[in-house]
C-alpha cells in the first residue's frame, strides 16, 4: 500500500533531490554542453536540465506510479492519487551554464493541489533545504529561521528578474526606486534560493514577479515554514504576477514600500 504521508513524500524528495545534485554536481565543469535557448535568446536549457527532470520524474513515479507531475521542461503527466509533483531540475540554469554558484533542484509534493513537503537542494553550497507543512523548515537537518530585521532603511533585499525585456525593464525601474531605501539588493538567478535564503536568514526579504510554480512550489513552503510570510504583492497566494518572501516584522513595510516603487 502505498504510503501519502508529507513525511513520507519528504523522505522521498530528500532521496531523489540527492541523486539529482550528483548529477547536477558532476555536471557543472564539463564544457561539452549542449546549450538551447526556450522563449528568448536569454531563457537558456541545458541537456542537464532535461536529463536532471527525466532522473527526477523516472525516480518519482517509479515509487509513486499513480502521482502526477509538474516538471518545468515538459514533464506534465496528471495521476491518479490526490499527490502532484512540482519540479524545477535546475532552478538558476544561467547561474549553472557560468558556473555562478546559485543553482538548486526543486522538489516539491502537493495533496490535493497544497504543498505539504519541500526540498531545494543547492549543490555548490553544499546545502538542502526541506521543509513539511506545520513542521518547521531545515538545512542540512539543523532547524532554521527568517531574520528579525524589521527596517527597511537596514533590509538586504534578494530579487530577480524576467527573461521577458519590457517586464525586465520595468522590474528594474522598480529596483532604482527601491535601492536608495533599503540596504542593498542581492540578485541570486534562482527563486528556489532566494527563498531558502529567506528562510534562514542570509536575506531579509524576496520579492519576484514572472515565476512559474516550480520556481517556487518548494522554496515557498520552506520559507513560511522558517516563520516569513509569503504571498504574492497583495496579501494572497503566490503567483505568477509575485512572490514576496519577508520575515514577519518587516513584511507590511517592505510591501507598502514595493507598491510606492511601483506606482
Ligand atoms: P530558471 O533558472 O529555472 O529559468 C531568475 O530571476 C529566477 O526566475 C530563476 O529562478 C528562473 O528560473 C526564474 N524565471 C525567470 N523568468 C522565468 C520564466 N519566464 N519562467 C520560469 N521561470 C523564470
Ligand atoms: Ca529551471
Amino acid at each position: 500500500m502505498i504510503d501519502d504521508r508529507p513525511v513520507s513524500l519528504l523522505g522521498l524528495a530528500l532521496e531523489v533531490a540527492s541523486e539529482a545534485a550528483t548529477l547536477i554536481r558532476s555536471s557543472v565543469a564539463r564544457t561539452d554542453l549542449t546549450i538551447t535557448s526556450k522563449s528568448n535568446a536569454t531563457d537558456l536549457v541545458t541537456e542537464i536540465d532535461h536529463a536532471v527532470e527525466a532522473l527526477v520524474a523516472g525516480r518519482l513515479l517509479e515509487a509513486r506510479p499513480d502521482d502526477g507531475l509538474l516538471g518545468e521542461e515538459g514533464t506534465t503527466r496528471t495521476g491518479r492519487s490526490r499527490v502532484r509533483w512540482v519540479v524545477d531540475p535546475i532552478d538558476g540554469t544561467t547561474n549553472f551554464v557560468y558556473r555562478v554558484p546559485y543553482f538548486a533542484v526543486s522538489i516539491a509534493a502537493e495533496i490535493d493541489g497544497t504543498v505539504v513537503a519541500g526540498v531545494v537542494a543547492i549543490p555548490s553550497l553544499a546545502e538542502t533545504f526541506e521543509a513539511l507543512l506545520g513542521g518547521g523548515a531545515r538545512c542540512n537537518g539543523e532547524a532554521v529561521s527568517a531574520s528579525s530585521e524589521s527596517e527597511p532603511a537596514t533590509a538586504l533585499v534578494a530579487t530577480g528578474f524576467s527573461y521577458d525585456a519590457g517586464r525586465r525593464a520595468a522590474q528594474g525601474q522598480v529596483v532604482g526606486r527601491l535601492l536608495p531605501q533599503i540596504r542593498d539588493i542581492r540578485r541570486m538567478g534562482a527563486a528556489s534560493v532566494d527563498l531558502c535564503s529567506v528562510a534562514c536568514g542570509r536575506v531579509d526579504g524576496y520579492f519576484e514577479s514572472g515565476l512559474r510554480p516550480w520556481d517556487w512550489a518548494a522554496g515557498a513552503l520552506i520559507a513560511a515554514e522558517a516563520g516569513a510570510v509569503v504571498t504574492d504583492f497583495t496579501g494572497g497566494a503566490p503567483s505568477p504576477a509575485g512572490v514576496l518572501a519577508v520575515n514577519p516584522g518587516l513584511y507590511r513595510s517592505l510591501r507598502d514600500l514595493l507598491d510606492t516603487c511601483s506606482a
